[in-house]
Protein backbone atom coordinates (compact mmCIF):
# COMPACT_ATOMS: atom_id res chain seq x y z
CA UNK A 1 0.00 0.00 0.00
CA UNK A 2 1.11 2.97 -0.90
CA UNK A 3 1.21 5.71 1.97
CA UNK A 4 2.64 9.23 1.05
CA UNK A 5 4.45 11.08 4.00
CA UNK A 6 2.68 13.55 5.72
CA UNK A 7 3.13 16.91 3.67
CA UNK A 8 3.91 19.01 6.36
CA UNK A 9 6.27 17.25 8.13
CA UNK A 10 10.06 17.86 7.39
CA UNK A 11 12.17 14.82 8.94
CA UNK A 12 14.76 17.15 8.93
CA UNK A 13 12.97 19.63 11.09
CA UNK A 14 12.07 17.54 13.90
CA UNK A 15 13.40 17.94 17.29
CA UNK A 16 11.74 15.52 19.63
CA UNK A 17 9.77 19.02 21.34
CA UNK A 18 8.30 19.88 18.15
CA UNK A 19 7.40 16.38 16.93
CA UNK A 20 5.75 15.72 19.94
CA UNK A 21 3.67 18.81 19.42
CA UNK A 22 2.98 17.71 15.65
CA UNK A 23 2.39 14.64 16.13
CA UNK A 24 -1.57 14.87 16.22
CA UNK A 25 -0.83 16.52 13.01
CA UNK A 26 1.53 14.23 11.34
CA UNK A 27 -0.91 11.11 12.84
CA UNK A 28 -4.28 12.70 11.28
CA UNK A 29 -2.32 13.32 8.16
CA UNK A 30 -1.11 9.91 8.17
CA UNK A 31 -4.74 8.30 8.82
CA UNK A 32 -6.29 10.48 5.82
CA UNK A 33 -3.81 8.91 3.40
CA UNK A 34 -3.91 5.64 4.86
CA UNK A 35 -7.70 5.85 4.42
CA UNK A 36 -7.43 6.72 0.91
CA UNK A 37 -5.22 4.11 0.02
CA UNK A 38 -7.23 1.64 1.50
CA UNK A 39 -10.46 2.72 0.06
CA UNK A 40 -8.31 2.73 -3.39
CA UNK A 41 -7.18 -0.52 -3.00
CA UNK A 42 -9.97 -2.23 -2.26
CA UNK A 43 -11.17 -4.25 -5.03
CA UNK A 44 -14.78 -3.72 -5.09
CA UNK A 45 -14.64 -3.45 -1.12
CA UNK A 46 -17.93 -3.38 0.37
CA UNK A 47 -18.27 0.44 2.25
CA UNK A 48 -17.20 -1.81 5.43
CA UNK A 49 -14.38 -2.82 4.31
CA UNK A 50 -13.45 0.17 3.57
CA UNK A 51 -14.14 1.97 6.83
CA UNK A 52 -11.89 -0.61 7.92
CA UNK A 53 -8.70 0.36 6.35
CA UNK A 54 -6.09 1.22 8.51
CA UNK A 55 -7.15 4.12 11.20
CA UNK A 56 -4.33 6.09 13.44
CA UNK A 57 -4.55 5.16 17.06
CA UNK A 58 -5.02 8.41 18.88
CA UNK A 59 -2.24 9.21 21.18
CA UNK A 60 -2.35 10.44 25.16
CA UNK A 61 -6.16 9.78 25.62
CA UNK A 62 -6.83 9.57 29.00
CA UNK A 63 -10.51 8.26 30.30
CA UNK A 64 -12.93 11.04 31.30
CA UNK A 65 -16.17 10.88 33.49
CA UNK A 66 -19.78 9.94 32.95
CA UNK A 67 -19.00 6.80 31.59
CA UNK A 68 -21.36 3.97 31.29
CA UNK A 69 -20.59 0.69 32.02
CA UNK A 70 -22.45 -0.78 29.81
CA UNK A 71 -21.59 -3.24 26.75
CA UNK A 72 -19.93 -1.44 23.90
CA UNK A 73 -21.31 -1.78 20.38
CA UNK A 74 -18.91 -3.35 18.16
CA UNK A 75 -16.81 -1.28 15.66
CA UNK A 76 -18.88 -2.88 13.20
CA UNK A 77 -22.24 -1.71 14.19
CA UNK A 78 -20.75 2.05 14.62
CA UNK A 79 -19.21 2.37 11.60
CA UNK A 80 -21.45 -0.04 9.68
CA UNK A 81 -24.91 1.66 10.58
CA UNK A 82 -25.23 5.13 10.32
CA UNK A 83 -27.45 8.16 9.52
CA UNK A 84 -25.14 10.72 7.62
CA UNK A 85 -27.76 11.67 4.79
CA UNK A 86 -24.97 13.38 2.99
CA UNK A 87 -23.66 10.06 1.98
CA UNK A 88 -27.23 8.21 1.51
CA UNK A 89 -30.38 7.51 3.63
CA UNK A 90 -29.55 4.12 3.95
CA UNK A 91 -28.06 3.35 6.77
CA UNK A 92 -25.52 1.32 4.96
CA UNK A 93 -25.05 4.30 2.24
CA UNK A 94 -22.28 6.25 4.57
CA UNK A 95 -19.70 3.39 5.24
CA UNK A 96 -20.10 2.51 1.65
CA UNK A 97 -19.98 6.33 0.21
CA UNK A 98 -18.05 8.03 3.43
CA UNK A 99 -14.48 7.55 2.25
CA UNK A 100 -14.97 10.27 -0.54
CA UNK A 101 -14.87 12.87 2.21
CA UNK A 102 -11.24 14.60 2.39
CA UNK A 103 -10.70 15.47 5.90
CA UNK A 104 -7.56 17.13 5.40
CA UNK A 105 -6.97 20.16 5.58
CA UNK A 106 -10.37 21.12 7.18
CA UNK A 107 -11.40 24.40 8.40
CA UNK A 108 -13.54 25.82 10.58
CA UNK A 109 -14.82 28.71 10.82
CA UNK A 110 -16.19 30.77 14.03
CA UNK A 111 -18.08 34.02 13.70
CA UNK A 112 -21.09 35.25 14.95
CA UNK A 113 -21.25 37.21 18.82
CA UNK A 114 -17.22 36.03 19.18
CA UNK A 115 -14.92 38.49 20.38
CA UNK A 116 -12.51 37.59 17.63
CA UNK A 117 -14.33 35.71 14.59
CA UNK A 118 -11.53 33.66 12.63
CA UNK A 119 -10.89 30.47 10.59
CA UNK A 120 -8.94 27.25 12.52
CA UNK A 121 -6.72 24.60 11.03
CA UNK A 122 -8.47 21.80 12.17
CA UNK A 123 -5.10 20.53 14.06
CA UNK A 124 -4.42 23.89 15.80
CA UNK A 125 -8.54 23.79 16.61
CA UNK A 126 -7.95 20.31 18.67
CA UNK A 127 -4.22 21.10 19.52
CA UNK A 128 -5.09 22.97 23.28
CA UNK A 129 -7.06 20.17 24.00
CA UNK A 130 -6.34 16.92 25.74
CA UNK A 131 -8.07 13.77 24.43
CA UNK A 132 -10.50 11.95 26.32
CA UNK A 133 -12.60 8.71 26.15
CA UNK A 134 -15.97 9.36 26.79
CA UNK A 135 -18.61 6.40 26.51
CA UNK A 136 -21.75 7.13 26.28
CA UNK A 137 -25.31 6.11 24.55
CA UNK A 138 -26.28 7.26 21.89
CA UNK A 139 -30.38 7.44 20.90
CA UNK A 140 -31.52 7.97 17.77
CA UNK A 141 -34.83 9.48 17.08
CA UNK A 142 -35.94 5.98 15.13
CA UNK A 143 -35.88 4.18 18.12
CA UNK A 144 -32.50 2.34 17.97
CA UNK A 145 -29.73 3.06 20.46
CA UNK A 146 -25.61 2.09 20.81
CA UNK A 147 -23.26 2.47 23.08
CA UNK A 148 -20.03 4.15 22.13
CA UNK A 149 -16.75 4.73 23.40
CA UNK A 150 -15.63 8.34 21.65
CA UNK A 151 -12.77 9.84 21.89
CA UNK A 152 -13.21 14.25 22.13
CA UNK A 153 -13.02 16.73 25.16
CA UNK A 154 -15.70 19.27 26.62
CA UNK A 155 -17.37 21.50 24.04
CA UNK A 156 -16.95 23.99 27.04
CA UNK A 157 -14.09 23.78 27.07
CA UNK A 158 -13.78 25.09 23.41
CA UNK A 159 -16.12 27.75 24.01
CA UNK A 160 -14.42 29.23 26.99
CA UNK A 161 -11.14 29.44 24.59
CA UNK A 162 -13.10 31.34 21.37
CA UNK A 163 -14.55 33.83 24.11
CA UNK A 164 -18.23 34.18 22.77
CA UNK A 165 -19.85 38.07 23.57
CA UNK A 166 -21.93 38.09 27.10
CA UNK A 167 -24.85 38.48 24.55
CA UNK A 168 -24.65 35.33 22.65
CA UNK A 169 -27.17 32.83 23.81
CA UNK A 170 -27.27 29.96 21.07
CA UNK A 171 -24.56 28.29 19.33
CA UNK A 172 -25.03 26.74 15.86
CA UNK A 173 -22.58 24.29 14.07
CA UNK A 174 -22.70 23.75 10.23
CA UNK A 175 -21.48 20.55 8.05
CA UNK A 176 -19.37 20.78 4.97
CA UNK A 177 -22.35 21.24 1.77
CA UNK A 178 -20.15 20.00 -0.83
CA UNK A 179 -21.92 18.11 -3.83
CA UNK A 180 -18.48 16.89 -5.51
CA UNK A 181 -17.74 15.00 -1.99
CA UNK A 182 -21.06 13.95 -0.78
CA UNK A 183 -23.68 12.27 -3.16
CA UNK A 184 -26.20 12.86 -0.66
CA UNK A 185 -27.24 16.77 -1.09
CA UNK A 186 -28.17 16.45 -4.34
CA UNK A 187 -31.20 14.79 -3.01
CA UNK A 188 -33.17 17.80 -0.71
CA UNK A 189 -34.33 15.96 1.69
CA UNK A 190 -33.57 18.69 4.24
CA UNK A 191 -31.97 22.13 3.11
CA UNK A 192 -28.51 21.58 2.70
CA UNK A 193 -25.95 22.60 4.61
CA UNK A 194 -26.99 20.28 7.89
CA UNK A 195 -27.02 23.11 10.80
CA UNK A 196 -27.74 22.24 14.23
CA UNK A 197 -27.24 24.18 17.74
CA UNK A 198 -27.58 24.66 21.71
CA UNK A 199 -28.77 27.23 24.12
CA UNK A 200 -24.92 28.25 25.40
CA UNK A 201 -26.07 26.42 28.97
CA UNK A 202 -26.68 23.09 27.27
CA UNK A 203 -23.28 23.62 25.16
CA UNK A 204 -21.55 24.14 28.54
CA UNK A 205 -22.54 21.45 30.22
CA UNK A 206 -19.80 18.97 30.76
CA UNK A 207 -21.24 16.05 28.99
CA UNK A 208 -21.60 17.45 25.66
CA UNK A 209 -18.64 16.89 24.08
CA UNK A 210 -16.60 17.16 20.66
CA UNK A 211 -15.38 13.84 18.80
CA UNK A 212 -12.76 13.60 16.85
CA UNK A 213 -12.09 9.55 17.66
CA UNK A 214 -13.70 6.30 18.50
CA UNK A 215 -12.34 2.92 19.58
CA UNK A 216 -8.55 5.07 20.54
CA UNK A 217 -8.16 5.78 17.25
CA UNK A 218 -9.58 8.54 14.42
CA UNK A 219 -13.03 9.25 13.42
CA UNK A 220 -14.22 6.86 10.50
CA UNK A 221 -15.72 9.44 7.85
CA UNK A 222 -19.12 8.05 8.47
CA UNK A 223 -19.36 8.76 11.98
CA UNK A 224 -18.61 12.86 11.46
CA UNK A 225 -14.68 13.13 11.09
CA UNK A 226 -13.07 15.13 11.24
CA UNK A 227 -14.98 16.35 14.22
CA UNK A 228 -18.63 16.16 15.22
CA UNK A 229 -20.83 17.33 18.44
CA UNK A 230 -21.88 14.58 20.83
CA UNK A 231 -24.93 15.53 23.01
CA UNK A 232 -25.97 12.14 24.44
CA UNK A 233 -28.99 12.98 26.19
CA UNK A 234 -30.56 14.15 23.20
CA UNK A 235 -31.90 12.24 19.82
CA UNK A 236 -28.71 11.64 17.76
CA UNK A 237 -29.96 14.06 15.29
CA UNK A 238 -28.24 17.16 17.48
CA UNK A 239 -25.12 15.28 17.08
CA UNK A 240 -24.20 17.16 13.83
CA UNK A 241 -21.04 15.58 11.67
CA UNK A 242 -18.27 17.04 9.84
CA UNK A 243 -18.38 20.76 10.97
CA UNK A 244 -17.32 23.95 9.50
CA UNK A 245 -18.61 26.39 11.10
CA UNK A 246 -19.13 27.43 14.76
CA UNK A 247 -21.31 30.45 15.49
CA UNK A 248 -22.91 32.31 18.29
CA UNK A 249 -25.80 33.91 17.94
CA UNK A 250 -28.50 35.51 20.36
CA UNK A 251 -31.92 33.86 18.50
CA UNK A 252 -32.40 29.87 18.48
CA UNK A 253 -30.73 28.54 15.06
CA UNK A 254 -32.58 27.06 12.36
CA UNK A 255 -32.08 23.85 12.51
CA UNK A 256 -32.09 21.33 9.80
CA UNK A 257 -34.53 19.05 11.08
CA UNK A 258 -36.63 21.85 12.69
CA UNK A 259 -37.35 23.32 9.22
CA UNK A 260 -37.51 20.49 6.98
CA UNK A 261 -40.41 19.35 9.82
CA UNK A 262 -41.21 21.02 12.85
CA UNK A 263 -44.13 19.09 14.13
CA UNK A 264 -41.93 15.78 14.33
CA UNK A 265 -38.24 17.50 15.41
CA UNK A 266 -38.02 20.55 17.91
CA UNK A 267 -35.17 22.69 18.95
CA UNK A 268 -34.82 20.79 22.12
CA UNK A 269 -34.87 17.26 20.87
CA UNK A 270 -33.94 15.89 24.38
CA UNK A 271 -34.47 12.10 24.90
CA UNK A 272 -38.01 11.42 26.35
CA UNK A 273 -40.12 8.27 26.58
CA UNK A 274 -43.14 10.34 27.38
CA UNK A 275 -43.73 12.24 23.85
CA UNK A 276 -44.37 10.30 20.74
CA UNK A 277 -43.01 11.14 17.73
CA UNK A 278 -46.09 12.00 15.59
CA UNK A 279 -45.71 8.73 13.68
CA UNK A 280 -44.19 6.40 16.78
CA UNK A 281 -43.71 5.51 20.14
CA UNK A 282 -40.88 6.56 22.01
CA UNK A 283 -41.23 4.66 25.07
CA UNK A 284 -38.89 2.07 23.93
CA UNK A 285 -35.78 1.62 21.57
CA UNK A 286 -33.58 -1.10 20.41
CA UNK A 287 -29.77 -1.77 21.15
CA UNK A 288 -28.29 -2.71 18.40
CA UNK A 289 -26.80 -6.28 18.71
CA UNK A 290 -30.26 -6.91 20.68
CA UNK A 291 -33.25 -8.79 20.32
CA UNK A 292 -35.12 -7.07 22.94
CA UNK A 293 -36.72 -3.93 23.11
CA UNK A 294 -35.29 -1.85 26.02
CA UNK A 295 -37.38 1.08 28.03
CA UNK A 296 -35.96 4.27 26.93
CA UNK A 297 -34.65 6.60 29.69
CA UNK A 298 -35.61 10.43 30.44
CA UNK A 299 -32.89 12.49 29.09
CA UNK A 300 -31.14 8.95 27.66
CA UNK A 301 -30.64 8.23 31.35
CA UNK A 302 -28.36 11.59 32.13
CA UNK A 303 -31.44 12.99 34.17
CA UNK A 304 -29.49 13.62 37.16
CA UNK A 305 -26.74 15.50 34.99
CA UNK A 306 -29.03 17.27 32.90
CA UNK A 307 -32.92 17.84 34.07
CA UNK A 308 -31.75 21.17 36.43
CA UNK A 309 -31.43 23.27 32.63
CA UNK A 310 -35.45 22.47 31.84
CA UNK A 311 -36.62 23.63 35.33
CA UNK A 312 -39.83 24.86 34.76
CA UNK A 313 -40.08 24.26 30.65
CA UNK A 314 -42.95 22.24 29.76
CA UNK A 315 -40.92 19.67 28.12
CA UNK A 316 -44.37 18.89 25.74
CA UNK A 317 -44.29 21.80 24.26
CA UNK A 318 -40.44 22.26 23.75
CA UNK A 319 -39.75 18.49 22.60
N1 LIG B 1 -24.25 16.20 9.07
C1 LIG B 1 -25.03 15.24 9.59
N2 LIG B 1 -24.92 14.97 10.90
C2 LIG B 1 -25.69 13.99 11.44
C3 LIG B 1 -26.64 13.28 10.65
C4 LIG B 1 -26.71 13.60 9.27
O1 LIG B 1 -27.50 13.02 8.49
N3 LIG B 1 -25.88 14.57 8.77
N4 LIG B 1 -27.44 12.31 11.24
C5 LIG B 1 -27.69 12.44 12.69
C6 LIG B 1 -28.39 11.31 13.26
S1 LIG B 1 -30.04 11.17 12.90
C7 LIG B 1 -27.78 10.44 14.12
S2 LIG B 1 -28.69 9.21 14.90
C8 LIG B 1 -26.32 10.51 14.39
C9 LIG B 1 -25.67 9.17 14.11
O2 LIG B 1 -24.31 9.20 14.48
P1 LIG B 1 -23.41 7.91 14.21
O3 LIG B 1 -23.60 7.52 12.77
O4 LIG B 1 -22.01 8.29 14.54
O5 LIG B 1 -23.93 6.83 15.13
O6 LIG B 1 -25.68 11.49 13.57
C10 LIG B 1 -26.38 12.71 13.45
N5 LIG B 1 -25.57 13.69 12.78
MO1 LIG C 1 -30.97 9.81 14.57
Amino acid sequence: MLIRKAPDVRYSEVTPKSFYVRRREFIAAAAAAAVGAAAAFSPAGTGRARAQGARAKLPNVRKGPFGTDEKLNSFADISGYNNYYEFGADKDDPARNAHRLVTRPWTIRVDGLVKSPASYDIDSFIKPHPLEERIYRLRCVEAWSMVIPWVGFPLADVIKRLDPLPSARFVEFTTLNDAKQMPGVRVPVLDWPYVEGLRIDEAMHPLAILAVGLYGEVLPNQNGSPIRLVVPWKYGFKSIKSIVRIRFTDQQPRTAWNVANAREYGFYSNVNPTVDHPRWSQATERRLGEFFRRKTLMFNGYGDQVASLYSGMDLRKYY
